[in-house]
């Protein structure tokens, strides 16, 4: 690697120059002529196996899962009563803008990188690596947080067919276990959450072709049980229980009421992070500027309608005030005579967390592989496997990563956090569109965004308010974050850039 020409020392006169130099730098930009150079078919190029149907089973699989699962009940007991149907409503609207926006830029670079490369060619490198440094929250810290619920209903399913396992090997040791003599005891690791964190991650390395069908499988299961919920339930509503469908507010912002809607959306938008992910596959598609919004618009439009049609029928069936609890699905069919379809449901959040654990560690080691080769990141995360053409050495990496908070962190608060590191994401995306399209009007736009730049700055203003609600602790928790990324990047990446080794 070249020495940095910054190392060489600057006079105190030079200040001036050196400053100007430093912000230079750091808004470098990737020029799209070199973005689209990676694109090629090379020997470390990334395997194009990806037709318009997996890329949409990509998304459904990086969707459907805890958020609409365990998130509807809680919206709509503590938030917004059967109104919850509204909040996926406006959620969906609020993703609906950073789609588009998502959709236009991975059609004009369609990369591995996705958001964190779409702000290297109109943003600058700063704001990319700060960009690609926040995925993490969505993609690994939101894998694992996934992995930790996926092992609670494991252990649930298991316990239904009368197998125990020790409370040592079921939780953190941050978590309380009750045991059946009433005791409660902490758990020493979460085996079940590091075992399936690690079979997906070695299922990532040995392919994608393989990856998708799996994730194509999963994605038919959890499908077909919310068609049964919902085709199922639907004689059984009660237009009681939807009456009044916005139950009037408490008195307090959020509880109930339009402001409840508004919570409410907060709350379930963690429900349709995913679709993003599919952008992180662009350079395993066939033909991604046909079909990357296919992908990701289709994907987004399939999960809207069953999310408002399951959040209709969960909430006629019984008096929203019944899911305070978590398995709010499964108190909702005790008002239908297919009592039997509880197993299926938990069978369905097994498969629908697996899929999402599965697209987001693919979608992490994807981000990493794009900023490894721009060389903000050791070259490991961007080694191809000769035969298996997937960056290994970056799953590996992460199973290891992942597996460690799988396994030991606690569960609270890491949801949240995965909310807020998406929703930065989708902001600079949309804003990114608004700079593309003075910077770059010519270049060619397989899928342009309608409406600009009021569906961009829609898309802004409405994330940055779900954001603004997540409130005080979890903008801390992503301060310090981003100041630790901050740290790397002053003392790694700016002196390993290939944009500022070139520029220089
Ligand atoms: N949308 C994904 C889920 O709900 C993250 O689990």
């Amino acid at each position: 690697m070249a020495t940095h020409r910054r190392d060489a020392p600057f006079g105190k006169s030079n200040n001036i120059l050196l400053d100007s130099v430093h912000m230079s730098v750091l808004t470098a930009r990737k020029p799209l002529s070199a973005l689209m150079d990676e694109t090629g078919d090379g020997e470390s190029s990334l395997k194009r196996t990806l037709g318009p149907g997996a890329l949409v089973a990509l998304g459904i699989g990086a969707i459907i899962g805890a958020g609409l699962f365990s998130l509807t009940g809680i919206a709509a007991a503590n938030n917004a009563g059967p109104a919850v149907v509204l909040s996926f409503i406006l959620a969906a609207i609020g993703c609906a803008f950073a789609g588009m926006c998502y959709s236009e830029f991975s059609t004009m670079i369609p990369i591995a990188g996705s958001a964190y490369t779409y702000a290297y060619a109109t943003m600058g490198e700063l704001l990319a690596w700060i960009i690609g440094w926040d995925l993490v929250l969505e993609y690994a810290v939101g894998a694992a947080t996934v992995s930790i619920s996926w092992s609670s209903y494991v252990i649930s399913m298991l316990h239904d067919f009368g197998i125990t396992l020790p409370a040592a090997l079921i939780a953190s040791p941050w978590q309380p276990v009750r045991l059946a003599d009433g005791s409660t005891v902490y758990g020493v690791i979460n085996l079940p959450a590091v075992l399936i964190v690690c079979a997906l991650s070695l299922l990532l390395i040995v392919g994608i072709q393989e990856s998708a069908r799996l994730n194509e499988l999963m994605v038919l299961l959890k499908v077909s049980v919310v068609l049964v919920f919902i085709l199922g339930g639907w004689a059984y509503m009660k237009p009681v229980n939807h009456t009044p469908f916005i139950p009037p507010n408490t008195g307090s912002f959020g509880e109930f009421g339009y402001s409840g809607i508004v919570r409410g959306a907060g709350i379930i938008f963690f429900a349709f992070i995913g679709f993003d992910a599919v952008s992180t596959a662009a350079q395993e598609a066939k033909n991604p500027q046909k079909h990357m919004p296919i992908g990701i618009i289709g994907s987004l439009a399939v999960c809207t309608l069953l999310y408002v049609a399951f959040a209709w029928v969960m909430t006629g069936l019984q008096p929203y005030t019944a899911f305070k609890g978590s398995a709010a699905p499964v108190v909702a069919i005790q008002a239908t005579p297919f009592t039997w379809l509880a197993t299926a449901i938990k069978a369905a959040i097994i498969c629908g967390y697996t899929s999402v654990i599965l697209v987001m560690l693919l979608g992490q080691s994807r981000v990493f592989y794009s900023m490894s080769r721009d060389g903000l990141l050791p070259k490991l995360f961007c080694d191809v496997h000769p035969k298996f053409r997937t960056p290994w050495r970056s799953n590996l990496l992460f199973l290891v990563f992942v597996s460690l908070f799988s396994g030991f962190a606690p569960i609270a608060v890491v949801g949240e956090m995965t909310s807020i590191g998406t929703l930065l994401a989708f902001v600079i995306v949309c804003a990114g569109i608004l700079v593309m399209r003075k910077t770059q009007p010519n270049q060619p736009r397989p899928f342009r965004t309608p409406l600009v730049p009021l569906v961009p700055i829609l898309g802004i203003i409405a994330n940055l308010g779900l954001m603004a609600g997540l409130g005080i602790d979890n903008w801390l928790r992503l301060i310090i974050w981003m100041a630790i990324g901050l740290a790397i990047y002053f003392g790694y990446s700016r002196k390993h850039s290939k944009v500022q080794l070139l520029n220089l």
